[in-house]
């Protein structure tokens, strides 16, 4: 725990590379072979993500950023005087600046993955506002649903915009929600944004984006684990691929061999044929009355959702 500003406390839980080392070698082993999107977000991953939610063809993060701005106040008085807001998978703390603009409570925990991240968004905006009290979590917040003690309070305000929900696979999802109830506490609640069912066209569009920045996100991933655990991977002769699964309800992102790729993990060698495909991410897309059902089974009373004039993004607020 450091203290970095006079309202900034830093605390590192960021996960040790043994754990990653294991988890990436059973996750490429076997016929189906997977990443978490967890290993997009390294410094480049971040600046790259930031990149995609400004293209054209990305229209998430500018729909729920307009969502925001127009109903932070409306928000504001359904909850009376929210003081603390914590958010898993902050990036770049852009979104929450609406929230502290307009709700001004006491304190913000952000927990971020990506450290340069997390601490680069962490420090601007604790010189921005100088009356909140920011304590960033680097962790997985995967791992981390349970802050740190001292970080442990009801009646926190979740903040779970952009989608992210929608990475999780249907069952994992009820569970993480239970977490993000638990989380919230007695008198907390719940605000979250979920992206809607729409055009194939549209949604294919989003995660092929003619920049070519989304490709670049998703091989990311691999010179992440080349930096990180020396994997080796061969990145010129990967291919992005992503479509919408619409049998699953979502965005499919992969990453194609397109020769045989000779892996090192650790001590490990592993051969990917060419063709193979490593499975990279999930982005399910959701309706209003689907999203606001599984708010129920997780035990929250849904209060309100405000979605744009074309229906692409659905901003859902619950009591926990
Ligand atoms: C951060 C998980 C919401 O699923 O749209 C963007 C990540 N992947 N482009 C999404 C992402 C490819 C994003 N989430």
């Amino acid at each position: 725990q450091q203290q970095l500003r006079p309202n900034l406390t830093f605390y590192d839980l960021y996960p040790p590379t043994k754990d990653m080392l294991a988890e990436v070698s059973q996750s490429l082993s076997g016929a189906n072979p997977s990443l978490h999107p967890k290993y997009f977000y390294d410094e480049t991953g971040s600046a790259l993500f930031d990149r995609i939610t400004r293209s054209p063809e990305y229209y998430p993060t500018r729909t729920e950023t307009g969502l925001l701005t127009d109903y932070a106040e409306e928000i504001h008085a359904r909850l009376g005087q929210p003081q603390i807001i914590a958010e898993p998978g902050a990036g770049s703390c852009e979104k929450v600046r609406l929230l502290l603009d307009a709700w001004q409570p006491r304190h913000y925990m952000p927990v971020e993955i990506s450290r340069e991240c997390l601490l680069d968004a962490s420090r601007q905006l604790a010189g921005d506002f100088p009356n909140v009290h920011i304590s960033a979590v680097c962790a997985d917040y995967c791992q981390t649903i349970a802050m740190p003690d001292a970080l442990k309070q009801s009646g926190q305000v979740v903040f779970f915009p952009g989608s992210t929900i929608g990475n999780f696979e249907p069952s994992a999802r009820a569970d993480f929600l239970k977490g993000l109830h638990n989380l919230a506490g007695a008198g907390g609640a719940l605000l979250i944004g979920a992206d809607l069912q729409k055009a194939n066209t549209q949604l294919n569009a989003a995660y092929n984006d003619a920049e070519g920045l989304t490709a670049a996100f998703n091989l990311n991933a691999l010179h992440h684990l080349n930096r990180k655990l020396d994997c080796q991977f061969d990145t010129a002769n990967m291919r992005h691929v992503a479509f919408y699964n619409s049998d699953h309800q979502r965005i499919e992102m992969h990453l194609e061999c397109l020769c045989d790729q000779h892996i090192q993990l650790g001590e490990r060698s592993l051969i990917l044929n060419s063709g193979t495909r490593i499975h990279t991410e999930n982005s399910y897309k959701f309706t209003e009355q689907s999203f606001s059902a599984e708010l129920i089974a997780a035990g929250f009373k849904p209060l309100n959702c405000w979605t744009d004039p074309q229906n692409l993004f659905s901003l859902h607020l619950a009591q926990a």
